[in-house]
């Protein structure tokens, strides 16, 4: 099979990658990271005011500042929506409203009655999620009565019994943890104005919802939800003291270095609001230290907006920037990729957390995605470190070694019963979370995906591992779940591009041949959904309504790099290739990066979506760099 073109430093690809691979070594930190900006939706902004609202320590200047940004957000027709030119979406409107509301701006405002109006059409408050209910249950704008009940009695269900906290996704269980101690405890501070504006017919703001048949899930489960109501009121009490304290020491015992809770927005919220419920006064330490990490989230632009990040990407960000150099070509013993190995091994987990509820015998190792994030190291961020850590000559050799080798352990004890891989946790697979009326919203569970099976396969072939028994199963795995289209779902970037720009270049590193049916499938879908610029781009859209989206949108420039990585990989070196690579050729911007409003990456299908700022520059580094240098799989392989 022929590689592309071989060295060649007068192209014009190769003058592209030079320049984007001279921006991103600018953008590394002194400390040997990087860390793009993680942009997600207006409800972190309206959250944080109303968190503060609730805890009495909203500043006039962090409310003009949120609410500059949250009017910036808004579209002419009023609305929010959650991702660049998605459609208008009711609970982000809904909190988003009464953020700016919290601001001072009135509903006779044009920018106000044009969102009220638009929330009326489709429901009002009424038809909003429960996230958002019980941020509005919190100032008595919705009743606790009509929310979803979560009793803190949860705590004490053994981690085998159904439902019980460790068959949620960990993001899950962080948040909800909290809120049964929120939900237990029904807090409300007083309105400071009223809402009648949100409701659709304000004389009957809570309609009742008609119960589902009871021999469904969804009828079994409003049921049960009833009878929660009627024991919320008959809780015996020294049973639920025990289960708030219990719910207690689990949140404190979680918190983090840095103050924070698993390094995501939801759970740091929530447990702070639980805490206080619990009688943690504000100046206590942990109050605030988890107030004071807020301020590590905050964004502030020039003109003196704020943004709050829901969550933060460093090492994934730096894994993935080393990967990208070392594909540009720079030698492994580089400056800026040695402090970014040796940064990289100081983030290492060095202590059980949560994934050793279902593996206790497993030894800890591997990374989390965020600075601090102990409780939870993850599959994939494991999986694409020790694939930078290989790449990279740290002049500790045993140091290095025994970091990669412990990673490598880690991820291969996650592997699920399945033979794939889940994100956070092991057969992390039970239905029954998704059931709860509580869960209306995103992810509840984390079961394994073809894009973090594809990285572990990728990182197992790397150390020499490709016939390992685990790995075979990890490979069946994905020749199992390959879409009757030849592509592959993307559970944690969008979509399907994601999906087979992961699992191409790990099938052919475990040595599957370009020749191989489901790379030829996969490589005619690529080549099928290529826009006539010579782009790719997937919308969102794709989650949910596949027949319609998948594999189209507008082209960008980190999905044309999947793609091209996929077709690199897979063997192809013709006109798809070329259009590929002229359009990132046609498109950088002059200080060598690229311009991506769209969303491309995932936090929920559909429900949560995200922009890391560093994914328009690191994916076409590599995939440049792969192209000029002729490293279909990747430069510094060893
Ligand atoms: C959220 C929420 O804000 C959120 C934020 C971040 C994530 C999880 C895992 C990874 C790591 C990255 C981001 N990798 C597996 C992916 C790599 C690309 C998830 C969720 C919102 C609502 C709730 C996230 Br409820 C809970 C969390």
């Amino acid at each position: 099979m022929q590689v592309p073109t071989g060295p060649n430093d007068s192209s014009p690809a190769a003058a592209a990658l030079a320049r984007a691979t001279a921006h991103l070594l600018s953008l590394q930190d002194t400390e040997g990271w990087w860390k793009g900006d993680l942009e997600t939706n207006v409800t972190m902004d309206a959250e944080d005011l109303l968190l503060r609202q609730f805890l009495g320590i909203r500043t006039e200047e962090q409310t003009a500042a949120g609410a500059a940004w949250i009017r910036s957000q808004q579209r002419p027709d009023g609305t929010w929506a959650t991702f660049h030119g998605g459609p208008p979406e009711l609970s982000a409107t809904v909190e988003a409203y009464v953020a700016l509301r919290l601001a001072g701006d009135t509903p006779e405002a044009a920018h106000m009655r044009a969102a009220a109006e638009f929330v009326r059409a489709r429901g009002g408050i009424a038809a909003t999620r429960v996230f958002t209910r019980i941020w509005l249950a919190l100032f008595g704008w919705w009743p606790w009565e009509e929310l979803p009940e979560l009793p803190p009695e949860l705590i004490f269900l053994p981690s085998w019994a159904p439902l019980n906290i460790y068959d949620f996704g960990c993001w899950a269980r962080q948040t909800i943890v909290p809120l049964t101690v929120v939900s237990a405890n029904r807090p409300v501070r007083p309105a400071p104005f009223a809402l009648t504006e949100l409701h659709t017919d304000p004389a009957d703001p809570h309609p009742a919802r008609p119960l589902a048949p009871a021999h469904t899930w969804d009828g079994l489960f409003q049921r049960l939800d009833r009878l929660m109501h009627v024991y919320h009121r008959y809780a015996l009490r020294p049973l639920r003291r025990l289960a708030l304290a219990r719910a207690g020491r689990w949140i404190t015992e979680r918190q983090e270095a840095d103050g924070c809770w698993g390094g995501i927005q939801p759970p740091a919220v929530y447990s702070l609001i639980a805490l206080h419920l619990l009688g943690y006064p504000l100046d206590h330490p942990v109050m605030k230290a988890g107030l004071a990490s807020f301020d590590g989230f905050t964004v502030h632009t020039e003109d003196g907006r704020r943004w709050m990040e829901a969550c933060q990407s460093p090492v994934w960000d730096t894994c993935l920037a080393a990967i990208a150099l070392r594909d540009a070509g720079l030698p492994a013993d580089h400056p800026a990729l040695v402090d970014a190995a040796d940064w990289m091994l100081g983030e290492e987990i060095t202590v059980k957390g949560d994934w050793s509820v279902k593996r206790p015998g497993l030894a800890p190792g591997g990374w989390a995605f965020e600075f601090h994030n102990d409780t939870y190291p993850d599959i994939d961020d494991t999986a694409e470190v020790v694939l930078a850590l290989r790449r990279i000559a740290h002049p500790d050799t045993e140091r290095l070694a025994g970091a990669v080798r412990r990673g490598v352990e880690w991820n291969l004890g996650m592997q699920s019963r399945n033979g794939a891989w889940g994100a956070f946790d092991v057969d992390n697979t039970s239905r029954l979370p998704n059931k709860l009326p509580f869960c209306d919203f995103g992810e509840v569970i984390d079961p394994p995906s073809a894009d973090v099976t594809a990285h572990v396969v990728e990182m197992l072939a790397e150390v020499g591992l490709a016939h390992d028994r685990r790995t075979r199963r990890g490979i069946a795995w994905l020749l199992a779940n390959q879409e009757p289209d030849g592509s592959w779902f993307g559970r944690w970037g969008t979509n399907y591009v994601y999906g087979t720009g992961s699992v191409v270049p790990a099938l052919i590193a475990a040595g599957l041949t370009p020749s191989h049916p489901a790379v030829r499938r996969a490589v005619r879908w690529l080549e099928d959904r290529q826009n006539p610029d010579g782009g790719w781009g997937e919308d969102m859209r794709s989650y949910e309504d596949p027949a319609g989206w998948a594999g189209r949108g507008e082209s960008t420039a980190s999905q044309t790099a999947w793609a091209l990585m996929a077709l690199l990989a897979g063997g192809e070196d013709g006109e798809a290739v070329e259009r590929g690579v002229r359009w990132l050729v046609d498109t950088q911007l002059p200080e060598g990066t690229w311009d991506e409003p769209q969303f491309t990456g995932t936090g929920f299908p559909w429900d949560f979506s995200i922009n890391y700022h560093l994914y328009r520059l690191v994916f076409p580094v590599t995939a440049l760099g792969r192209y000029v240098n002729g490293t279909p799989l990747g430069g510094g392989r060893r």
